[in-house]
């Protein structure tokens, strides 16, 4: 026999589970794995940044589901972003996996998405290939040959003739250096020496030593958001600003998030990236005075990469009333949109984006230092991908 008491706890458990599975149904969870800890660290914090941004100034409501945000650390492990990302498909059924500061991670993670057909969104890393690597990827942040390509033209432009190169040793590094060196040679420029530094502790003084030696007109440099600052700290140290070598980048080299620490030695410096704190449009000052007063630091390129990535998720959401698997991703596909970085375009076709790269020197306003654009190129497609 059970007595009135018990039948009591019985209903009463019965319509908590009750109202706990109808929040379940009105809720769609989006899995973050991002470095929050180690070397990466920095991109995990921007990209979280822009995350919450776009949900503080857009709700956390999305096609009719109230929109949830799981963030887990990979402390860039690439076997640990692969183990979060399948706890995060079968343990908490998120919709989506986004974020991914590195290629090794976004590399390890793509398996998952296809064999789930979860949606996996490239809020961060960068090398041309990532989106081949699953059907399921669409990337929000921007490719190296994207900006490799473009500072290459500028530089042949320039009257720079003769140039090492110096990347990091993996993946997007890679990219840069051969997009770089091809578009480079095909306009008539030599290429002295191509270095290249580990991604773990780089010690940058060795191969700054042998640019020294070999006096090009240039330097080319393509290093991951976060290792900027010690790499201007060394090359102003060996001298190599006062020697007459000029330093052409990719905008990850004058991240937006380093540029004060670097001070006067960054001056001047050319690069070419698709977002700038100092874009001169509306829409960017609006997001960057919103950013500045929820963080007491900058966005640079990887914030945008993370707003823009939520964005992306939200519009298929709404279009598809909280559809999840391959309709949330096909109402991913050929999105297009004005994001604080310019106007933005999700290629339907290889899931990738296509957006302005710009041209930028560092120049201190007041007592800021800024990227400041002088030049744009229109709509410019991953070259990794046109074959
Ligand atoms: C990558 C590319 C990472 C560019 C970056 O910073 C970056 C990557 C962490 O693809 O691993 O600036």
């Amino acid at each position: 026999m059970i007595t009135r008491r018990q039948q009591l706890t019985v209903l009463a458990a019965a319509a908590l589970l009750a109202v706990g599975t109808a929040r379940a149904e009105d809720t769609v969870k989006i899995g973050l794995i991002l470095p929050m800890t180690g070397q990466q660290a920095s991109t995990g914090r921007e990209v979280e940044a822009g995350v919450k941004l776009w949900m503080a100034r857009h709700g956390d409501k999305a096609g009719g589901k109230k929109v949830e945000v799981i963030v887990k650390d990979d402390a860039t492990v690439p076997a640990t972003t692969r183990r979060l990302a399948q706890e995060l498909v079968v343990n908490d059924k998120v919709a989506v996996i986004a974020g991914f500061g590195i290629t090794p991670s976004a590399m390890a993670a793509a398996p998952i998405a296809t064999q789930s057909k979860t949606p996996m969104v490239v809020m961060a890393a960068a090398t041309s290939a990532i989106t081949e690597a699953s059907p399921f990827i669409v990337r929000t942040s921007f490719t190296l040959p994207q900006a490799s390509v473009s500072i290459a033209e500028w530089a042949t432009k320039n009257g720079i003739k003769r140039v090492d190169t110096l990347v990091s040793d993996y993946g997007p590094g890679n990219d840069a250096e051969k997009f770089f060196v091809d578009r480079f040679k095909l306009n008539g420029g030599k290429v002295i020496e191509s270095l290249r530094t580990p991604l773990r502790s780089p010690d940058f003084a060795p191969v700054l030593q042998k640019v020294r030696d070999d006096k090009p007109d240039a330097l080319f440099v393509f290093l991951p958001s976060g290792q900027g600052a010690q790499f201007m700290k060394q090359f102003a140290e060996r001298g190599l600003d006062k020697a007459g070598i000029k330093l052409i980048a990719t905008g990850d080299v004058t991240d937006d998030d380093q540029l004060q620490e670097m001070g006067p030695v960054a001056l001047g410096v050319v690069t070419a990236h698709h977002y700038s704190v100092a874009h001169p449009s509306e829409q960017n000052k609006k997001f960057v005075a919103a950013f500045e007063k929820a963080n007491k630091f900058r966005p640079n390129f990887m914030a945008v990469g993370g707003y823009d990535g939520m964005r992306v998720i939200y519009n298929a959401l709404n279009a598809t009333h909280g559809a999840t698997g391959e309709k949330l991703l096909d109402a991913m596909k050929g999105q297009t949109f004005e994001s604080p970085r310019g106007p933005v375009f999700i290629d339907a076709q290889t899931r990738d984006i296509v957006q302005d790269i710009y041209i930028r020197k560092v120049e201190k306003q007041g007592d800021q230092y800024y990227n400041v654009e002088f030049e744009t190129l229109k709509s410019v497609k991953d070259p990794g991908k046109v074959k």
